[in-house]
């Protein structure tokens, strides 16, 4: 079902500051920006590596407000790893054979995530403590 770790999520008060941090400690380079409403995120794409079926990053997310999920993270967490995203061929169907293994999903069908993905979410408390992100790459990534 997984291809792959697609990325690793790490919420930030300040987008900027860590990518600048990211790029001189590591030597990573930021390949995509976006402003994503609807998961109430700013948020950049640093390579890792690339794979079949797509490729690996960090992903850096700073809220766009506390009332959103990064943002409540931040208030009650601190910064750190929000969340793990897998590589998988298509989201619609592992969300049918992982929600029909019992697990929450927070998403019923895939919405937009980065570089033009398709993206949704399991529930941490089903996945033992982890939030558990699916993501399908477009065509073009594959
Ligand atoms: N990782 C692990 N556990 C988490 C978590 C996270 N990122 N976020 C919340 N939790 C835990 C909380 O600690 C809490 O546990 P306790 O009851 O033991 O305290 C429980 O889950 C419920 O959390 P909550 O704060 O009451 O609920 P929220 O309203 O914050 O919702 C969640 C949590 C996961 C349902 C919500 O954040 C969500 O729907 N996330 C999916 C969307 C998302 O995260 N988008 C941003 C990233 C976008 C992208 O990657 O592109
Ligand atoms: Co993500």
């Amino acid at each position: 079902m997984f291809m792959r770790i697609d990325h690793v999520g790490i919420a930030c008060h300040d987008l900027e500051e860590k990518i600048a941090f990211f790029e001189r400690t590591f030597e990573l380079t930021v390949v995509a920006r976006e402003v994503n409403e609807e998961q109430g995120v700013k948020e950049a794409m640093l390579h890792i590596a690339d794979g079949e079926g797509g490729g690996s990053y960090i992903q850096l997310l700073e809220p766009l407000g506390p009332d959103t999920p990064v943002g409540k993270f931040l208030a009650k967490r601190g910064e750190g790893v929000h969340h793990v995203a897998f590589g998988v061929p298509d989201v619609t169907q592992a969300l049918q054979e992982i929600g029909g293994r019992g697990i929450r999903l927070l998403d019923e069908k895939p919405r937009h995530g980065s570089m033009g993905s398709s993206i949704a979410f399991l529930h941490p408390k089903d996945v033992g403590g982890m939030l558990t992100e699916l993501v399908q790459a477009p065509e073009r990534r594959a």
